[in-house]
């Protein structure tokens, strides 16, 4: 009964693809996967730059290990170097911050000293370790990690023994701190990121690794695997209709409870639909998505739960200005400070934003380039600028930091996440007022009541669904597993 039943897939990203990939495997036939665009992958997503490959979206395999089902499978397709395959590379726990070997440059043009720079850097780790202590405790001092750090940071200062001079380059560095935690969390800023929740999310053993090849090429193999002409691309899906008595195209004789009705006008009618859509696709489309609508405990959960922005800006350059075993250029804005509660002036100083800039290695392979990275409002405003634009005050900013005033990038590429009609945004984090219920509202399937005579009609998977490793490849992957066995384990259960 199971493998005939009719699912349909919305979205083939990684999540969507590993439902389907599971369910296949376990016999089931009538799988179709529908998605908005032209392509696989959703947010894993490689592009040429110049001669070179670079990673639009998804950027590492985080914790690279054993218990990470994406460093799996890049292993059994080949997909990775020997390097990051070794057991030594697997055993490192640096507990998710790869220690790198970075330059920190200030905007006179100054290369800050390690002596200023190391005490400063582990000082902001041991106080985001601190922010994970308050998970599940209901004793978090604050409401957001943002204002934790922040008066933990105010704390040190006045223990701090340093002239004038130090101190202001000592918080102009944690202000930079601060800026790439909000990259790294998806968020505008580390004030809306709750701290009770904060510890919840959960690293893997392993040092960060990316795919020589680029990222796509996983799913490219794990396409590979499934039944041909098995997604309908180009084909957004307008509104699943659940709760219903529908007829199939190619069926008339039997009726389905959900039918999926595409925006070309398409109906699809099913037995069950995975919907692995991104949370900031769903923020904005949920009262049309889903009809009847969504029970609201689970409105209120899409709602509270955040989704920000974090973009990246490619620069090819000539010839290196960084030293050649730098891994990461850090800028530091001198007059910044955490302490202080400025509104930033998005538009006239988005660029500020950027914490700094990774570097493609090894050059043999990329050259030089440069992957600048920012997040949040200054993240989504530099969507709306020209590439001549971004390019222009980049080449500003890297004269200012590097002291040098005739370099100039030879070329340009940004991501667009939160212009994509079909993500709006990165991905997700838990904000303030957040909490494990919240993500658990969202997976529960529909209807609510297990007892219904046609249960898990909408089943829900995507990377904002995963509890511990939400925003990365490897909780959408296990979210995409996680509904596909709800329905495998439905069947074999059900007489
Ligand atoms: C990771 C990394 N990484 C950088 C950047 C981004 C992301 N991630 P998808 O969106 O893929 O698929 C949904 C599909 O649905 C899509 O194809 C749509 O077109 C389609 N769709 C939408 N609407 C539709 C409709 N109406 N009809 C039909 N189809 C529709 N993850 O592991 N390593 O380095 C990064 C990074 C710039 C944008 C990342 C990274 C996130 C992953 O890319 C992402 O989770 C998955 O690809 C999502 O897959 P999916 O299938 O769910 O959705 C404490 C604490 C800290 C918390 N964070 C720490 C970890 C840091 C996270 N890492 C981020 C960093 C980078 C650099």
């Amino acid at each position: 009964q199971g493998i005939d039943s009719h699912i349909v897939i919305i979205g083939c990203g990684i999540a969507g693809i590993g439902a389907a990939q599971k369910l296949t495997k376990d016999g089931f036939k009538n799988i179709k996967i529908i998605e908005a665009t032209g392509r696989n992958g959703g947010r894993i997503k490689t592009t040429t730059f110049g001669n070179v490959i670079v990673e639009i979206g998804a950027n590492w395999i985080h914790g690279p290990s054993k218990a990470n089902p994406v460093f799996q499978l890049a292993c059994e397709h080949g997909l990775l170097d020997a390097q990051a395959m070794s057991k030594e590379n697997q055993a490192l726990d640096v507990g998710g911050h790869p220690s790198f070997q970075s330059s920190f440059y200030s905007s006179s043009g100054k290369k800050l000293t390690p002596d200023l720079t190391e005490p400063v850097s582990q000082l902001f780790l041991t106080l985001l370790e601190k922010s994970r202590e308050f998970f599940q405790t209901e004793k978090e001092p604050y409401p957001s990690v943002g204002e934790f750090l922040k008066k933990e940071i105010a704390k040190h200062v006045v223990e701090w023994k340093d002239d004038a001079e130090t101190k202001k380059l000592k918080l102009a560095l944690l202000t930079m701190m601060l800026k790439l935690e909000c990259c790294v969390n998806g968020t505008h800023s580390m004030d809306l990121v709750g701290l009770g929740a904060f510890g919840g999310y959960k690293t893997l053993p392993g040092l960060d690794c990316t795919f020589p090849g680029g990222y796509e090429g996983l799913i490219d193999a794990m396409m590979k695997g499934l039944p041909e002409g098995i997604v309908s691309y180009n084909n957004p899906v307008k509104c699943v209709h659940w709760n219903g008595s529908f007829r199939g195209a190619n069926s008339p004789e039997q009726t389905f409870p959900v039918m999926v009705e595409c925006e070309n006008g398409e109906t699809v009618a099913a037995n069950h639909v995975i919907v692995t859509v991104p949370l900031g696709y769903l923020k904005e489309h949920y009262e049309t998505l889903i009809k009847p609508p969504l029970p609201l405990s689970k409105v209120h959960s899409i709602q509270r739960m955040g989704f920000g922005t974090n973009n990246k800006i490619f620069l090819e350059f000539e010839e290196p200005f960084w030293e050649p075993d730098c891994e990461v250029i850090n800028l530091i804005w001198e007059d910044e400070t955490p302490l202080a509660d400025v509104k930033p002036d998005v538009n006239q100083f988005w660029m500020k934003k950027i914490f700094g800039f990774t570097v493609l290695h090894p050059p043999e392979r990329y050259g030089h380039v440069l992957c600048g990275w920012i997040a949040g409002h200054e993240s989504e405003y530099m969507e709306t600028l020209s590439d001549t634009e971004v390019k222009n005050s980049m080449t500003e900013v890297i004269r200012k930091f590097s002291g040098n005033p005739s370099i100039t990038p030879k070329r340009i590429l940004q991501s667009k996440w939160h212009s994509d009609p079909y993500t709006k945004g990165s991905y997700s984090y838990v904000a303030v007022g957040c909490s494990r219920s919240d993500i658990e509202n969202i997976v529960q399937p529909l209807p609510l009541q297990e007892t219904d005579t046609k249960p898990l009609q909408v089943l829900f998977a995507g990377e904002a669904t995963h509890w511990s490793f939400y925003s990365t490849t490897h909780g959408a992957l296990l979210s995409g597993w996680r509904e596909a066995d709800r329905l495998i384990t439905h069947y074999t259960q059900s007489p």
